[in-house]
């Protein structure tokens, strides 16, 4: 079975649900991003991608560059960088965090509590890594080749059919080039045609940075290599096979390249494979490169839209009835952004975007979304390309639940299940624990080491965000045999954090120790700096879900009576979901610090708003009120994962007002590529986001954001427009939108109330709903 069939075995289960949404009339408001010209940077180039393979064509006249990707290709190896010593320095460096020397404790956790080797600066680590770049020389044949005119220029990605063209005119002919990432065979298609006989000729090359070769064999391009491993050079094999079909003309072998002549159309087609595991990879690239020629090209992109369809088809949204998508997508952004109110049709397309990058960038049984998703131009991608641990991966996989595209959580727990065994290593190595931990980052080897800095890499929440993020799949789709297979991973994280925390002599709560609050520092009262800390309120936000959840867990699948009492016990002493400082702000620190960053990107003390459910306006009304003030203060600017999160925080907040503000500043545009930590965050021509340089979590957190602002259901019922701003009130409807306890749900809205709605699950039951200002309880229709 190949891994593509595997993706849509699931979806059988949610059959009638598909037919009702393809049944939806069509969106007038047609799902595209569109441009005038060549792409002139990456950042305007389009992004394609069927969850393994990526390309991004930049639609270049004479000359054409496509980026390919694999979302398997790393360097790096599994490796064991615990010190086996650092649990001897633990006794040392809780006492001086207890007797508040916590910068003594800091330089003790950076000598010996850290990982061994250069963590994420090692070859060992690895990197996520371009594959290779496509170079097409196209040769129109004109005497004239220096100044040709090319009239009627258009690039565009149809997200409705996860295809991207380039069309132009040249004299009489008219060219036109396709792409598709194919959900069908597993493999790129690029077909090149035009209108006029013997009109296409162009020269194909590839290329990579290093550690590649590309030859001919059999009039195919191929390049192929091997990654290093950092330990002997032997890494990660890949190989890339470029088949070239055409109609009419001729196709010959010229040096390393594929030279076509006078041919009508062309289809190229881009099968690859990495040895990741996968020893017989070679196999399965032959496999799917003779399964996509021997079909029509009419068939294969036939299966290819059905296939993706599948999933994109299943939520439809409108908002308003006038969107501006006659503007070039480059155009309309920054119309938006200056006059949000009259397009709002934008972000429907935006959180569109962010379902359809989705589907793209993963599938079951392979990986989750990166840090750049799948899409990559460099070897050395920013932040090694890797799965951080203390909001950017967790934010990649907040849109799923909620838009219907629930499967896609499940490569993320494959991922985690695979940092377990690794996890129990580096629990016992630092903490002498039981259970598993992992810090700050991780790659696809398992890493879950403490990183190379006490400052940012000693954080001891991210293996207990994870298995909260694996809690959401339960949470929406209530499925018991899921529940079943990742509870192990859970009681894990439990059992380290119930046998890690220690006790604060001073409140008599437990805590963990060392950790910090991502990334930020504070003053100690001798006007020192530091980070470390013990118990930083996101660590005990994140334990209290977390023994809550496998609590209910164990109850449900009445195993573990013991354990359950143990953390039952153990949660009395967790410290309370968020404390309010002197001054009004909810304590980022146990000990109320003053920070010596006030507008961090970083807001981890207010998971307990988003993603958890610790602090809502309804059941905390003061650290509702705490949190709004953390935010003020915290400004909203940031890199734009950092935007997307003080926008979820503001939808939880119910200020649908502030909320779109924050929109509006995440779409801002931008073409900044230099690393900016503080500020300047934004999104680009091609609408992927910026931190800058290009990380997706903006995109996917902006997207949850404005699923956040039209429904909620994290407080026991089910809200409509919790949080819809004035520019939405006039008119919109969403249809297949999805709320925890395995609800779908279609509503409409006119002048801000709901005029319609239905919510349906697979059984008629009675359900909580908040509509139009009032909580009733209605039955569900069924599926
Ligand atoms: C984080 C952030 C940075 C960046 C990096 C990949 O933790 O603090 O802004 O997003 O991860």
């Amino acid at each position: 079975m190949s891994t593509i069939k595997y993706l849509i075995l699931p979806l059988t289960i949610l059959a009638s649900h598909i037919v009702m949404a393809q049944n939806q009339t069509p969106l007038p408001d047609p799902l595209k991003l569109w441009y005038q010209e060549p792409a002139a940077r990456w950042e305007e180039t389009l992004p394609l991608g069927n969850g393994r393979l990526g390309m991004m064509p930049d639609g270049g006249i004479n000359q054409e560059k496509i980026v390919l990707n694999d979302i398997t290709l790393w360097s790096g190896a599994a490796q064991d960088a615990n010190n086996y010593e650092a649990s001897k320095s633990l006794p040392q460096i809780r006492k001086l965090i207890l007797e508040g020397k916590n910068e003594e404790a800091q330089d003790l956790v950076n000598k010996n509590f850290i990982c061994t080797g250069k963590g994420s600066g090692g070859i060992n680590y690895g990197c996520y890594q371009v594959l290779g770049e496509l170079l097409i020389d196209y040769d129109y044949q004109l005497s004239d080749q220096a100044k040709p005119f090319f009239g009627k220029y258009k690039r565009e990605l149809d997200l409705e059919q996860a295809l991207a063209s380039t069309s132009f005119q040249l004299k009489d002919v008219q060219y036109k080039r396709e792409y598709l990432s194919s959900f069908d065979d597993d493999v790129c298609i690029i077909r090149l045609s035009a209108d006029k006989a013997a009109k296409v000729n162009f020269t194909l090359g590839i290329s990579r940075p290093e550690r590649s070769a590309s030859n001919i064999k059999n009039k195919e391009l191929q390049l192929s290599g091997q990654l290093d491993n950092g330990i002997d050079g032997k890494g990660m094999r890949y190989l890339s096979r470029i088949k070239i079909v055409p109609q009419g003309g001729t196709l010959s072998a010229k040096g390393n390249t594929l030279v076509v002549k006078n041919a009508s159309s062309v289809l190229i087609y881009i099968a690859s494979g990495t040895d990741y595991n996968d020893p017989v990879f070679e196999n399965h690239i032959n496999k799917n490169l003779t399964a996509a020629i021997s079909k029509s090209y009419t068939v294969e992109k036939q299966n290819h839209i059905r296939n993706y369809r599948n999933l994109f088809s299943r939520l439809s949204l409108k908002i308003g009835e006038n969107g501006k998508a006659n503007l070039p997508t480059d155009q309309r952004l920054a119309a938006f952004h200056q006059q949000p109110a009259a397009d709002p049709g934008f972000p429907v397309l935006f959180f569109q975007f962010g379902r359809y990058l989705s589907i793209s960038s993963t599938r079951v049984g392979l990986l989750p979304p990166n840090l750049q998703g799948l899409w990559a131009n460099q070897i050395q991608t920013p932040w090694n390309g890797d799965y951080h641990l203390d909001v950017n991966i967790q934010m990649n996989q907040w849109p799923v639940e909620v838009s219907n595209l629930s499967e896609l959580n499940l490569p993320l727990a494959e991922l985690v299940r695979g940092m377990v065994k690794p996890g129990e290593r580096t629990a016992k190595a630092y903490y002498n624990a039981e259970g598993w931990i992992a810090h700050v980052i991780t790659n696809i080897w398992g890493f879950t080491e403490p990183g190379e800095s006490a400052s940012w890499g000693a954080s001891n929440a991210g293996s207990g965000w994870l298995c909260n993020n694996l809690w959401d799949h339960y949470a929406f789709s209530m499925d018991k045999n899921y529940l079943k297979s990742i509870y192990p991973i859970l009681e894990g994280s439990a059992r380290f954090y119930s046998d890690a925390l220690i006790k604060d002599p001073e409140t008599g709560w437990l805590v963990t120790a060392p950790s910090v609050s991502p990334e930020n520092t504070f003053y100690l009262p001798n006007g020192k700096t530091a980070s470390i800390s013990m118990g930083p309120t996101i660590d005990n936000q994140i334990v209290r879900e977390l023994f809550t959840n496998v609590i209910t867990a164990s109850e449900t699948l009445g195993l573990d009576p013991e354990f359950r009492s143990t953390l039952r016990e153990k949660l009395k002493s967790v410290p309370p979901p968020g404390r309010i400082s002197k001054d009004g702000r909810i304590m980022e620190w146990i000990k109320d610090y003053k920070e010596t960053e006030p507008q961090h990107r970083h807001v981890s003390h207010l998971y307990g708003l988003y993603p958890a459910s610790l602090i809502t306006p309804e059941s905390t009304p003061e650290l509702a009120e705490a949190a709004k003030k953390t935010l003020d203060v915290r400004g909203d600017d940031g890199p734009s994962w950092s935007i997307a999160y003080k926008l979820l925080f503001w939808s939880r907040l119910q200020d649908g007002q502030r909320a779109f503000k924050l929109l509006v500043e995440l779409l801002k545009p931008t073409i900044k590529t230099d690393i900016n930590y503080g500020a300047g965050g934004g999104i680009y021509p091609n609408l992927l986001s910026a931190g800058p340089p290009f990380q997706i979590d903006g995109n996917f957190g902006g997207t949850a954001g404005i699923a956040e602002m039209l429904i909620q259901s994290h407080h026991g019922y089910i809200e409509l427009l919790p949080a819809i701003p004035e520019a939405w009130k006039a008119s919109g409807n969403i249809k297949g939108v999805r709320a925890r306890g395995n609800y779908t749900l279609d509503f409409e809205w006119k002048n801000g109330q709901v005029t319609r709605y239905r919510v349906l699950s697979a059984k008629p039951q009675q359900v909580k709903i908040k509509v139009n200002g009032q909580i009733k309880t209605i039955t569900s229709s069924s599926l």
